[in-house]
């Protein structure tokens, strides 16, 4: 191939590998659902193992505010239950991990889940309680300790006041990207570096 022809080709795909590289970055889970929020209460329903049915499902409140949060399991024949996660960063959170101290629980755990916590779509497990929010902006995760509820997707995370920056359970940006388009810069510059050598001859 012409050095013109590689140099030409480089640079086209590097426009393209950038644009690629900036899409992923911006395409990190965004699941708003700000419709559960009702009179201060919010209603977080276990289905398909998943809260919501969102994956992750995210939920804006204010900061320093009293909420009832009303947790109720219609899976049917499945346990669950709601941890809302106030002791560790969201990233220290793992499929089956137990709740800590400070955390809000709400359902059973694995080892204490009896018959009544089972879910139904007619006569739901419902666990209520009230919790104020943190009075700074911050992301406040929760999740499933069920064996494999995690993994399946099971959790999300409460948006107080206006956080910014990475959200929980978001994805960074693939690091294969910046590699590729690191490499195909190389190649282009080599290709017009060999181009500009022979049209100086
Ligand atoms: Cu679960």
């Amino acid at each position: 191939m012409k050095p013109k022809n590689l140099a030409y080709i480089g640079l086209i795909a590097l426009f393209v590998l950038s644009s690629l590289a900036i899409a992923s970055v911006n395409a990190a889970p965004e699941a708003e659902n700000t419709t559960v929020v009702a009179n201060k209460t919010i209603i977080i329903v276990a289905q398909n193992t998943k809260f919501n049915n969102t994956s992750p499902l995210a939920i804006k409140v204010e900061k320093n505010t009293n909420y009832t949060i009303v947790f109720k399991n219609i899976d049917e024949g499945v346990q669950h239950n709601l941890i809302i996660v106030l002791s560790r960063d969201w990233t220290e959170i793992k499929d089956g991990s137990d709740p800590q101290a400070g955390d809000i629980l709400l359902g059973p755990v694995p080892d204490n889940a009896t018959t009544n916590d089972t879910g139904s779509a007619s006569n739901p497990p419902v666990y209520i309680t009230s919790w104020v929010t943190p009075n700074e902006d911050t992301y406040v995760p929760f999740y499933c300790s069920f064996f494999g509820h995690f993994n399946a997707g099971m959790y999300g995370y409460f948006e107080v006041g206006e956080p910014g920056g990475r959200k929980p359970f978001s994805k960074a940006a693939a690091p294969g990207f910046e590699l590729i388009v690191g490499l195909t810069a190389i190649i282009s510059l080599t290709g017009l570096t060999v181009l500009k050598k022979r049209r100086t001859k």
